[in-house]
């Protein structure tokens, strides 16, 4: 009687764990922050996976647009994790050209790495950050890009050029 007792109650604690375990599982499989039209969105991992960041600043629809970023320092994923030197890829729902910089003040794929110009996100584009713009992202604008005549803008005369679609 006493072990017809145990073996039920062994039973019923199993259901639990199991219960437990179905709950748990769904913030586990958690799908990826899917970017909303006219957005655009940084992401930790490849392929818009990872954690997202909705950084006002480069966002047209949000109130703190200013186009760009000069510094991503400082910047977090909404898991809290830094965003600089560590975005993986990047969706461009907006309806602006966006362009990417290895290092701060828009510096880095302007000229010297990179000399036809910056690394641009077209509008209503994705794109994986490969290889050595992998982790290296720092500065990002949108609907303009800073043409310098050398990619040091401490020392050489630079100035925005607009570029909307
Ligand atoms: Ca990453």
């Amino acid at each position: 009687m006493n072990k017809r007792h145990t073996a039920f109650k062994a039973a019923l604690a199993t259901g639990l764990a199991i219960a437990g375990t179905l709950i748990v599982l769904p913030a586990e499989a958690q799908a990826a922050w899917q970017c909303q039209d006219g957005y655009v969105c940084l992401y930790e991992n490849s392929g818009l996976t990872g954690s997202a960041a909705v950084l006002p600043r480069i966002n047209p629809k949000m109130s703190g647009y200013t186009g760009g970023i000069e510094d991503l320092r400082g910047s977090k994923f909404t898991n809290g994790k830094d965003v600089n030197d560590a975005v993986s890829s990047i969706a461009n729902n907006t309806d602006q050209n966006m362009f990417l910089y290895a290092d701060g003040n828009y510096n880095g794929y302007t000229q010297n790495k990179h000399p036809w110009g910056p690394i641009v996100v077209h509008p209503h584009q994705w794109m994986n950050l490969d290889g050595d713009y992998n982790d290296s992202l720092t500065s990002v604008s949108v609907g303009q890009y800073l043409a310098c005549s050398h990619s040091n803008v401490s020392t050489f005369t630079c100035h925005w050029v607009s570029d909307r679609d």
